[in-house]
């Protein structure tokens, strides 16, 4: 399986409840492997299976959440 790994930007977030909303949105996602959501960069990089989901998928999660997201890139190169 091949990881794929993107950067987003997150407006909205104001605390570590945010943070754990946001971790749980993209971790209820399958093909989802890792998260790591910073408040203080106001970003979320994402560790995922883009054979299972896309990023857009994934943007579409945390704006569902109740925040704004802005794709910032991509990378390929990870595998398990
Ligand atoms: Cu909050």
């Amino acid at each position: 399986m091949s990881l794929v790994t993107t950067t987003f930007h997150i407006d909205g977030m104001t605390c570590q409840g945010c943070v754990a909303s946001v971790t749980r949105a993209l971790k209820a996602i399958s093909g989802v492997a890792e998260v790591a959501v910073s408040l203080d960069d106001k970003c979320a990089a994402v560790r995922y299976d883009d054979a299972q989901t896309a990023q857009i998928a994934l943007a579409a999660a945390v704006e569902d959440a109740g925040f704004d997201v802005t794709m910032l890139e991509t990378s390929k190169g990870f595998s398990l």
